[in-house]
């Protein structure tokens, strides 16, 4: 047997290919370099700088999995995960921009869209010059999505008018493009995606304030009043929830990975912390208890990951069930949750403080674990696969 090495506990560096190795390692220098050193001031002053998502777009990272000739980098899911894992190592807020943009817009562009509407978006949102959000919550419909209000109707000479409202929308208010979900009169009631402009009459984007969690990702409502649209908005080729949740299936894989990023960063600042701490005449490394809490955080870390690449290579294969990734979702959310509490505790009082990290992990994750089904939906997806029976209402 060889030896173990406690910051890759499965050896995932040799599961993954030399391009997704060179993905994650690119994505670990932006990260560190360029996120790190103005994670504390912007999360303090509840900031979101959108040339962030300029700087993604020049590393590649903004919706990798896109074809060359859409501006992506036709990459794997696995590198989109690794990805996703390597900026959540710095901050969930930070990841939300990147995955809202890579699979709640992109992605339905790409899978859902008219090629007129992929060659006038993709590349610019590949680029990070245009900034794009996802709404789909309404204030009366989150975990029930079916239950939404807004609704799109057809206009007499052509086109649609919306009337509706969404909230808590990550980026809208610096949003270039929106991607909305509306029932359609002229299909019937259903669910149908439509790409609008920021530019567009009655079009508003109110901002949230008050947001204790999630704060370098600004966060917003979308306010459509007689909004009228030509035809050219309306993605052509998905009707009902399952173009929505075709996006989440994908935001949802990528969370699974993020949130492990998050929960290496608390594992190896309170290992740092105990080793460096010194309490009854020896460091806090040194008693069981701290040990334990290592030990349990080191394991679930080592699983969730393994889980989520088992995941992602089925994705590129085109063999992952929804299922699989409401487990994966749900399993690393919990665990990195409670990943970031222990390492707040073993900070002692210094774990309250911004410098120390570890509580702006925990209170983000505590958005990561309720957004984009909550942890108990998820429970729900599950038992409903375990069963055969429904429990939502
Ligand atoms: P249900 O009857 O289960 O399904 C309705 C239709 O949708 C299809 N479907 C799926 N298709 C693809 N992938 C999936 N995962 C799918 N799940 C369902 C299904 O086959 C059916 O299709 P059809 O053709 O038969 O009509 O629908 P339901 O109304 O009973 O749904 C229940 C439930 C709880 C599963 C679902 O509504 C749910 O997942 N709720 C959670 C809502 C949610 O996740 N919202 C996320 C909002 S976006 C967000 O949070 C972004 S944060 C991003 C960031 O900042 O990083
Ligand atoms: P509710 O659905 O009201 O749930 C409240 C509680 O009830 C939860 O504990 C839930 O698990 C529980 N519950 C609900 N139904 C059941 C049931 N049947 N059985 C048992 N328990 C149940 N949405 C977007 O569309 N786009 C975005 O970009 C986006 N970004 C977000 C960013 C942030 C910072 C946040 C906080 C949210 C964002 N969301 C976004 C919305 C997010 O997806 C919803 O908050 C989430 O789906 C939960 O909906 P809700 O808040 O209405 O809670």
């Amino acid at each position: 047997l060889s030896r173990f090495d406690r910051e890759d506990p499965f050896r995932l560096d040799q599961q993954l290919t030399g391009e997704e190795r060179m993905l994650r390692d690119a994505a670990h220098a932006y990260a560190q370099e360029k996120l790190q050193p103005r994670v504390i001031r912007a999360f303090a002053e509840d900031s979101t700088d959108p040339a962030i998502f300029r700087e993604m777009g020049e590393m590649g990272l903004l919706g990798v999995t896109i074809p060359e000739e859409y501006g992506g980098i036709g990459a794997s899911y696995v590198a989109y995960g690794l990805v996703a894992r390597e900026i959540e190592r710095v901050d969930s807020g930070f990841r939300s921009m990147m995955s809202v943009q890579s699979s709640l817009v992109m992605y339905p562009i790409y899978a859902y869209g008219s090629e007129a509407q992929r060659r006038i978006y993709l590349p610019k949102l590949a680029s990070g010059e245009w900034i794009g959000c996802f709404g789909l919550t309404e204030p009366d419909a989150g975990s029930d999505p079916a239950g939404m209000k807004t609704t799109a109707r057809r206009l007499d000479g052509g086109g649609y008018v919306l009337n509706g409202a969404k909230t808590w929308i990550s980026n809208a208010p610096i949003a270039d493009v929106f991607v909305i979900w509306a029932k359609s009169e002229a299909h019937g009631g259903k669910i149908r995606g439509f790409v609008l402009d920021r530019n567009t009459p009655g079009l508003s984007t109110p901002k949230i304030g008050g947001k204790l969690s999630l704060r370098t990702s600004v966060t917003g409502e979308i306010v459509l009043r007689d909004v009228e649209v030509g035809e050219e908005a309306l993605l052509p080729d998905v009707e009902g929830l399952k173009g929505p949740f075709g996006c989440l299936n994908r935001a949802r894989y990528g969370i699974a990975w993020g949130v492990m990023g998050a929960a290496e960063f608390c594992l190896q600042a309170a290992r740092q912390y105990g080793l460096d701490r010194k309490q009854f005449g020896k460091p806090l490394a040194q008693t069981q208890l701290y040990q334990l809490k290592l030990a349990d955080m080191l394991t679930e870390i080592a699983l969730g990951t393994q889980a989520a690449l088992r995941v992602g290579r089925l994705m590129d294969e085109a063999n992952a069930a929804p299922e699989m990734i409401s487990l994966i979702k749900r399993n690393n959310c919990g665990k990195a949750l409670t990943a970031a509490r222990l390492a707040r505790d073993m900070h002692g009082g210094n774990g309250i403080s911004e410098d120390y990290q570890v509580i702006r992990h925990m209170v983000n994750l505590e958005t990561v674990n309720t957004y984009e089904g909550t942890h108990d939906v998820h429970a729900l997806i599950l038992g409903r696969a375990i069963t055969g029976l429904q429990a939502f209402f």
